[in-house]
């Protein structure tokens, strides 16, 4: 049993350049991510500032000298998220994590697949509507393996980009971006993905293009109702392939993911802004999707979290662990999807993005029998 002897939050800077909060704690971080996409359902923030003049004064004087105990911290912590916000809360349940982390050298050894970020756009910058365009390396046997397809088909996509004419830049989850309709990016991607073993999802992100009852795609200056939204994606996961549709519809729509799933059985259809990480949203989603995208700071908690996680598994819901548009080099995601056993892990490619990799890469080499799970 070890006690808290020291614990302090200050402000850094996320991969935005805006400031958050990283707390610490017997020398351990933790630091909160920031989603630009956000879902009205999540737990609000607080300016990083606010949050961290509670930590340093009123939390230091409450949790001091008091055992270092994740359930029994976050039962507090949650309690104070209207103080400290999410930020403050996941930046301080991160660290308590990283610390327990640190002390037990006993490790899981099924690693995720990554999901990698190849092509954005919507609210992390870039023409393209759809917010992101994703690569599982589904055939990888091992984790190297897998980052290896995933960067080669990232690198191939970018130089093919080039090869048209297109100036190619990167958007704030380290996606390439370039002016190209939608149709053609797919089909330029397609064959690199096949060709590198990945397949192909989407995360929609359909609440951010919601304007009344209608789903607006700026790029072709279109509304779709909501039955021809329905239909499109029902397409685009015939067209090509799709394993994977994140928020294909509004967040409040679970019909609507549920009539894409009964149409699907095979492709993941999964809520973010839908379910929040929040496990009575999670109850409400039972059998209208069967993956589902775990972000701590969307409810503030690790413990909290993996009660989300668990009850995703109770239920058949794929857990994915993801990152958020805004980060920083923070990897306790990385260390949690091997912890809590997620199949995929949601993640960037390129950038500060390969933080989480990078930890997952470092985890595998140390493991004496690493696997990859099942998916
Ligand atoms: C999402 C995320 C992460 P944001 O919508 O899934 O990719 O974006 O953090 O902006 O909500
Ligand atoms: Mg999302």
């Amino acid at each position: 049993m070890t006690n808290i002897e020291s614990i302090h939050a200050r402000k850094i800077l996320d991969s935005r350049a805006n400031w958050t909060v990283e707390a610490e704690i017997n020398g351990i971080l933790g630091a909160s991510p920031a989603g630009a996409s956000t879902g009205t359902h999540e737990v609000p923030t607080v300016p990083a500032e606010v949050a961290c003049d509670f930590i340093n004064r009123k939390i230091k004087k409450a949790f001091l000298n008091h055992e270092i105990n994740q359930k029994e911290i976050d039962r507090k912590l949650k309690f104070l998220t209207g103080k400290i916000g999410s930020n403050g809360a996941i930046a301080t349940s991160f660290a308590v994590y990283n610390f327990l982390w640190s002390q037990n050298t006993e490790r899981k050894s099924v690693f995720p697949y990554p999901l990698g970020n190849v092509f954005g756009g919507g609210a992390h910058g870039g023409a393209c509507d759809m917010q992101e365009v994703l690569l599982c390396p589904k055939n990888a046997k091992t984790f190297p393996d897998a980052v290896q397809k995933m960067t080669d088909a990232y690198h191939e996509l970018k130089k093919e980009l080039k090869d048209i004419g297109l100036s190619v830049g990167m958007n704030d989850e380290g996606a390439l971006t370039a002016t190209i309709g939608f149709m053609e990016l797919m089909d330029i991607l397609k064959p690199i993905a096949d060709h590198n073993g990945c397949a192909i999802g989407l995360d929609i992100a359909a609440s951010e293009m919601y304007r009344h009852n209608k789903y607006y795609y700026k790029q072709k200056d279109q509304f779709l109702s909501e039955d021809e939204q329905i239909d499109f994606v029902n397409h685009l996961i015939k067209k090509y392939r799709l394993f994977y549709v994140e928020d294909p519809m509004n967040e409040d729509d679970f019909d609507g993911f549920s009539e894409i799933l009964s149409k699907n059985k095979k492709t993941l259809v999964c809520g973010d802004d839908l379910t929040t990480t929040n496990t009575q949203r999670i109850h409400k989603a039972v059998k209208k999707i069967n993956a589902m995208i775990v972000k701590p700071n969307q409810i503030g908690t690790v413990s909290q979290t993996v009660e989300a996680i668990k009850l995703c598994k109770k239920t058949r819901i794929t857990p994915v662990m993801s990152h958020r548009s805004g980060e920083t080099t923070d990897a306790t995601i990385a260390r949690m999807a091997l912890d809590f056993e997620s199949p995929i892990i949601k993640c960037g490619i390129a950038d500060m993005r390969t933080a989480k990799i990078n930890e997952l890469l470092r985890l595998w080499d140390k493991t004496e029998k690493p696997k990859m799970a099942k998916i």
